[in-house]
């Protein structure tokens, strides 16, 4: 992870550089203002400063790049360039200037709709009052503000600062906290784990369950339709969600849609016979009734289900729009799992994702999809904990 820091009169002028430079893959870590300097200083307009974190191999590659063009011979340089250039460093090269003028032409309109507006920018709201980013307890305190401004727990914030602050000791390089930090963060995250299918011919059973309307319906429609459709798997689909009748509706709209069979579980003693008829599957998705966790009537039912199961995966899906304290109360109610991976829903809908390094932290569970939207199948995905990790430390230039 390197860090750089960029000048411009206002903070859009500061952003393009940052984006000429580091391309649309970098990472605004803080904005503030600077006095600019001499002896009207008082007097002169504040210049914005950004501080912009990309990675190091990203880089590296743009470094090369500029370095060849301004300094080479040219005729050798391009002589050289020529005869080595293979198809991927053409498409790598072709991919930057793409990222540039993306980025660019993302800019200019940003620029021109806010100047239509009249409107600020929200990066002048952000400034903090930091006194410098010279050295990395300064900017350990920008990533910890981050942390929070992401609603992250306070204590879990204080727990990644500290972890970064015993590796990399107070004398670091900036550029070397930011890489800790960012390794801490992915650390906490883990690997995404996905629907992993059974490989002795009996059909993987797996479970959704989570609080009311958070889309474990829709969710389990969108996978259904992939495995069924993508991998061409055969999916049989079951409901234990009788508590509305629409609920049976909903999912037996889905399964008609993709031809896929359906059947309704109306007791815990029903599921060993449901999962029987279904031995021929490779893949048997489950429903439940979503709990809340003021009725503890539905807890019990769903503990007797899941233990009737005795499903391959179980998979607790949360809205990332849930608040940090919510979050707490909802993994506190689904203790009583032995084992489960975590689906981040809505996450179209989410500011900011703490609740997702909140709940990876606290259960020590897998993450797996995160899904993006209503649309079925297109809006859900295996969770880019790359992307949630940059968008952690910073926001993201896009
Ligand atoms: N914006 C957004 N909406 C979603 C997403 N996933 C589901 N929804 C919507 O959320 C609402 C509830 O979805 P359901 O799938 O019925 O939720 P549920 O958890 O099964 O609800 P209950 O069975 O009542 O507990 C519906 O309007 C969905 O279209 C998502 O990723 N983003
Ligand atoms: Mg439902």
């Amino acid at each position: 992870m390197k860090i750089r820091r960029y000048v411009g009169k206002d903070t859009q002028e500061a952003i393009l550089k940052v984006k000429m430079d580091l391309g649309n893959e970098a990472i605004i870590l803080n904005t503030r203002k600077v006095r600019q300097k001499g002896p009207l200083k008082f007097f002169k307009k504040p210049l914005i400063e950004v501080l912009a974190a990309v990675d190091e191999e990203y880089g590296k590659a743009r470094e090369n790049q500029f370095h060849k063009k301004s300094y080479g011979t040219p005729s050798a340089d391009f002589q050289q360039d020529h005869s080595q250039i293979g198809p991927r460093i053409m498409d790598k090269k072709l991919h930057d200037l793409e990222n540039k003028v993306s980025g660019m032409e993302h800019m200019i309109k940003e620029i021109y709709e806010r100047v239509k507006t009249n409107q600020p920018t929200n990066m002048l709201e952000q400034q903090s009052n930091l006194a410098s980013f010279t050295d990395n307890a300064s900017v350990l305190k920008i990533f910890h503000n981050n942390l929070l401004n992401n609603e992250v727990d306070a204590d879990i914030a204080d727990w990644v600062i500290n972890a970064v602050k015993e590796k990399v000791g107070i004398g670091s390089s900036i550029n070397d906290t930011a890489s800790v930090l960012y390794n801490v963060l992915s650390g906490v995250l883990g690997k995404p784990e996905v629907i992993k299918l059974r490989q002795d011919g009996r059909p993987t059973v797996i479970l959704f369950i989570g609080p009311t309307g958070v889309g474990k319906t829709t969710t389990l429609a969108k996978l259904a339709a992939i495995y069924a459709i993508n991998h061409k798997k055969k999916v049989g689909l079951l409901t234990a969600d009788t508590y509305r009748i629409a609920a049976v509706d909903q999912l037996r709209t889905y399964a008609e849609i993709l031809g896929i069979p359906i059947s309704v579980v109306y007791s815990a003693a029903d599921i060993q016979g449901a999962l029987e008829a279904y031995s021929d599957k490779d893949l048997v998705l489950i429903d439940t009734a979503g709990s809340s966790h003021v009725n503890r009537l539905q807890f019990d039912e769903l503990k007797t289900l899941v233990s009737a199961t005795q499903a391959d995966e179980v998979y607790l899906v949360i809205s990332a729009t849930t608040s940090p304290k919510n979050c707490r109360e909802i993994i506190k109610n689904y203790s009583f799992l032995e084992d489960y991976k975590l689906i981040f829903s809505k996450m179209d809908e989410a500011p900011v994702l703490g609740i997702i390094l909140n709940a990876t932290y606290i259960t020590g569970k897998c993450i797996s999809y995160i899904t993006t939207g209503q649309s079925v199948p297109d809006d859900i995905e295996i969770a880019n904990t790359d992307k949630i990790v940059k968008s952690l430390m910073g926001s993201i230039v896009k």
